[in-house]
């Protein structure tokens, strides 16, 4: 042990320095009556970084179940993407929300 208690990890083997994971957030699309399909299509792409393919399959999915999964992130990165879905969503004039939870 150093003087501050802390293990002296050089003298730790690879598996007893185990890396601990940060927490995981979820990413949700929520549901609404106005935003078109085509623009959430276009934003699932660009902030969740899918396929046209894969962002019609979230985008019909929130559309049909009320909310649908997005990505699961640490909770800064989660949080960015939640901000820019919001952000992209309102200056556009569109109702759509995005929101995170822990996973
Ligand atoms: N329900 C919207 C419509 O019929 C489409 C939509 C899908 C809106 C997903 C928001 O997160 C959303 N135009």
């Amino acid at each position: 042990m150093s003087r501050h208690n802390a293990p002296d990890t050089e003298l730790l083997t690879r598996s007893q320095q185990k890396v601990t994971e940060p927490p995981l957030y979820r990413v949700l699309l929520l549901n609404d009556d106005f935003t078109p399909m085509e623009f959430v299509v276009e934003l699932i792409m660009r902030v969740f970084r899918k396929n046209e393919e894969e962002a019609t399959r979230i985008m019909l999915n929130v559309h049909t179940q009320g909310q649908g999964l997005c990505g699961v992130y640490p909770r800064e990165i989660a949080e960015t993407k939640m901000t820019q879905v919001n952000q992209h969503a309102r200056n556009s004039g569109h109702p759509l929300k995005c929101r995170i939870e822990p996973n």
